[in-house]
């Protein structure tokens, strides 16, 4: 493996056990509101730390770009870390939620690695090298149609101007899919789709530290990942499209219609 695939592996699991061990004194923990629907515990920052101390140890000049901090560094090396992906699912005591870690290098994604603490999956990808979920290789299904499919989604709870866009693409994509799933961790989404448990996603204003890592993973996995436009922008304007390759083109098709001019470039 990719010697900084290991350190992101390293790093993961030791945030995932941290937040393991706090998850039965959830009614002790410091929750700070940091905006609208959006809650920062004492976990999310020590777990973001227990991953920057492991990547520190092994790459002392590498920059961080993470959801509790940032640092400046050397810029061809740019972590991107969300340390607990599904904070409102933890603090709530409802058990899906994840550690995502991704590796830019000169402005490429070339590792992510997500880890679910509960079920005690390792999903990990570099590029060209492929995806795994606990070592065993992960292929998406190149010519899949979405009818009859499971796609996942994320409300824009965070952007209420775009809460009426947003339900008439839950409404075409509900009438064309199978149906829909909305679990609350979207790196965790993201590598349901690289793993087949999901067919596609999509959520409109996500940050880079929610998808660098699951993008990379669905890549790797023989699908494909873009913003409204199909395009590469997604890790700037936060809009994501996933799915195998024919899927995904049916999804753009259900939400472009109702993209508004806020949701392009
Ligand atoms: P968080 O739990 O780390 O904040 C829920 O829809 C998922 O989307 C979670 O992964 C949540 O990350 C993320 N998310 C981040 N910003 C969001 C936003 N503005 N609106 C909706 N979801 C957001
Ligand atoms: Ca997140």
């Amino acid at each position: 493996m990719n010697p900084m695939a290991n350190i992101a592996v390293r790093a993961a699991r030791a945030a995932g056990d941290l937040i393991a061990r706090n998850i039965d004194r959830l009614d002790r923990l410091r929750v700070e509101a940091k905006g609208l629907n959006d809650y920062v515990s004492d976990v999310d920052r020590m777990a973001e730390q227990e991953i920057i101390t492991v990547i520190r140890k092994a790459y002392p000049d590498h920059q961080f770009l993470g959801e509790e901090s940032g640092s400046q560094g050397d810029h061809d090396h740019v972590w991107i870390i969300d340390p607990l992906d599904g904070t409102t699912n933890f603090l709530h005591g409802f058990p899906h939620f994840a550690v995502s870690i991704a590796l830019q290098v000169k402005g490429r994604l070339e590792v992510g690695v997500i880890y679910d603490p509960v079920r005690q999956e390792l999903f990990a990808a570099s590029r060209g090298a492929g995806a795994t979920l606990d070592g065993r290789r992960l292929r998406m299904p190149p010519r899949r149609s979405i009818d009859g499919r499971l796609i996942g989604t994320g409300f824009p709870f965070r952007h209420p101007r775009h809460m009426p866009a947003y339900m008439d693409m839950f409404q075409s994509v509900c009438m064309r899919a199978g149906d829909l799933r909305r679990a609350g961790s979207a790196a965790l989404d993201l590598a349901y789709v690289a793993s087949g448990r999901l067919d596609g996603y999509w959520e409109i204003g996500l940050n880079a530290w929610d998808l660098a890592a699951g993008a990379l993973l669905i890549r790797e996995a023989g699908g494909m990942v873009g913003d409204f436009e199909g395009s590469e922008n997604y890790l700037k304007n936060g809009n994501m499209v996933a799915g195998s390759p024919k899927l995904f083109h049916d999804l753009l098709k259900e939400i472009q219609p109702h993209c508004t001019p806020a949701m392009r470039g």
